[in-house]
């Protein structure tokens, strides 16, 4: 596998820059935290080294460097009107380099021939769970499961050397990233389609092979998988999934725990499973009012009622970002282009039409426009996707190429064991200046 050689050409002189970091510049003043901020979320403190991706409050997501129109650019295609691969931005975020087209097709066959071997028990597992766990339940357990092929824990009970750790989780992360797609597949065959399940096609590339084994294989919906996944797949190092991978990862725990941990965090309503809960909300409203096409006047009135409840509207809102995330907005200009007249994109157009205002009236919310969920699951139910549950499964295969690239530098950078420090109450009360 060359990747792996370059790998190691672009990390070295990276990972001896951290390490002259910390040894000649360790005392430098970074910045000046708050109160507010500690006691908030942490918010805005930086605490985290990750290269793959940075996000910018007002432009939104930039993998290293490149936003998503520009890797739409910039990204290798099957066909030039289609969707960059997700093959791509997995090198991109792993070299620091635009792949070409040749890399890309290298991966794909590696991660093809990877995924030719999964445990029997993985699937014993699976099955052993009741049909309506959560998909997010079967998903997390079946990684777990996987784990017993962690080739990190073979090499380091052997007695490797610290500089090599990269090495093994190299290859425990493209082993898992191969096989995540057939287990998301099964799930979903399993439990909306009565266990008809449907083989890999090796042929395929990565995403359109997911699309084919859930039972999805129109030319449409592949592309719109190459798109789900790309846009998903990374935001930046502390947001709950990634920054869940890289803590536990950082205990030596191998690939398959540290993404498990990133995956239970993405299951959270205020995460990734707000895409599911974007669809309840929709359809709720829709029965509550008794119209297949409420008007925007009622949109508002339903949004201020579930205000006024103390509930959130999920899709609106972020951590970080102040303006529209523009994973909605490419995600509104593909349903623009291929499916203007469907009707949940046309509900999602009048929502964005008036939840901003409604949200910015609360007087509270720092952020009143829409994120990457907002319109994801009307998008893939109107391509005929329709079983809400499986899609935070879908992000959780598309976030293994960010967090599990980051794994993979987190030990070429040789990062230790994260350990902040945490004080009880009285110390923050202690802080406040006497008057
Ligand atoms: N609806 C209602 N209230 C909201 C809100 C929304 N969409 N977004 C923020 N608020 C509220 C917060 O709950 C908070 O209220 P309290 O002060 O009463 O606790 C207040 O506004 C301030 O919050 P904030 O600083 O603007 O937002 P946070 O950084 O605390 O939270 C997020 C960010 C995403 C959790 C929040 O906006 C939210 O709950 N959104 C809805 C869920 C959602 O779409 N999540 C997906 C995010 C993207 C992803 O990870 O996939």
């Amino acid at each position: 596998d060359y990747i792996k050689q370059k790998l190691i050409e672009v990390a070295l002189p990276k990972a001896e820059m951290v390490h002259k970091l910390v040894k000649e510049h360790g005392n430098t003043v970074l910045q000046e935290i708050t109160m507010q901020q500690v006691l908030t979320g942490m918010k805005g403190i930086v605490g985290l080294l990750t290269c793959t991706s940075k996000l910018d409050p007002q432009e939104g997501i930039r993998f290293r460097g490149y936003s998503i129109p520009e890797l739409k650019q910039k990204l290798p295609k099957i066909k030039e009107d289609g969707e960059p691969l997700p093959e791509g931005i997995f090198y991109l975020m792993l070299t620091g380099e635009l792949p070409t087209n040749k890399d890309v097709k290298h991966i794909s066959e590696q991660w093809a021939t990877r995924a030719q071997v999964i445990p029997s028990h993985v699937f014993d597992v699976i099955e052993a769970l009741p049909k309506d766990a959560h998909p997010m339940i079967q998903f997390n357990t079946a990684i777990l499961a996987m784990s017993t092929e962690s080739q990190f824990r073979k090499a380091y009970l052997i007695g490797m050397d610290k500089k090599d750790y990269w090495d093994p989780t190299y290859e425990g992360v493209m082993d898992l990233i191969s096989r995540l797609p057939i287990i998301a597949a099964y799930i979903y065959r399993r439990v909306f389609h009565k266990g008809d399940h449907i083989p890999q096609d090796p042929s395929l590339d990565w995403a359109g092979n997911l699309a084919h084994m859930m039972g999805h294989s129109s030319e449409e919906v592949k592309r719109l998988m190459r798109l789900y996944m790309l846009i998903h797949s990374d935001h930046e190092g502390g947001n709950v999934s990634a920054h869940a991978t890289h803590l536990v990862g950082s205990a030596l725990s191998n690939p398959y725990y540290s993404f498990s941990a990133g995956m239970n965090g993405l299951a959270g309503p205020l995460h990734g499973m707000a895409n599911q809960d974007v669809m309840h909300w929709l359809n709720k409203m829709k029965r509550e009012i008794g119209s297949e096409d409420p008007t925007e006047a009622q949109i508002k009135a339903y949004a201020e009622e579930t205000i006024a409840n103390g509930r959130v509207i999920p899709g609106y809102g972020h951590a970080v970002l102040r303006k529209t995330d523009p994973r909605f907005q490419v995600q509104l200009d593909f349903a623009n282009k291929y499916i203007p007249d469907a009707p949940y994109i046309k509900l999602v157009n009048k929502v964005y039409n008036v939840v901003p205002d409604v949200l910015l009236n609360t007087g509270k919310v720092k952020n009143p426009w829409p994120n990457v969920d907002a319109v994801s699951g009307s998008l893939l139910t109107s391509f005929g996707i329709a079983e809400y549950p499986i899609y935070t499964v879908l992000f959780g295969v598309s976030r293994s190429l960010g967090v599990l690239t980051s794994l993979i530098w987190d030990r070429l950078y040789g990062l230790p064991i994260e350990r902040p420090k945490s004080e009880p109450l009285q110390w923050f009360i202690d802080r406040v200046p006497k008057q």
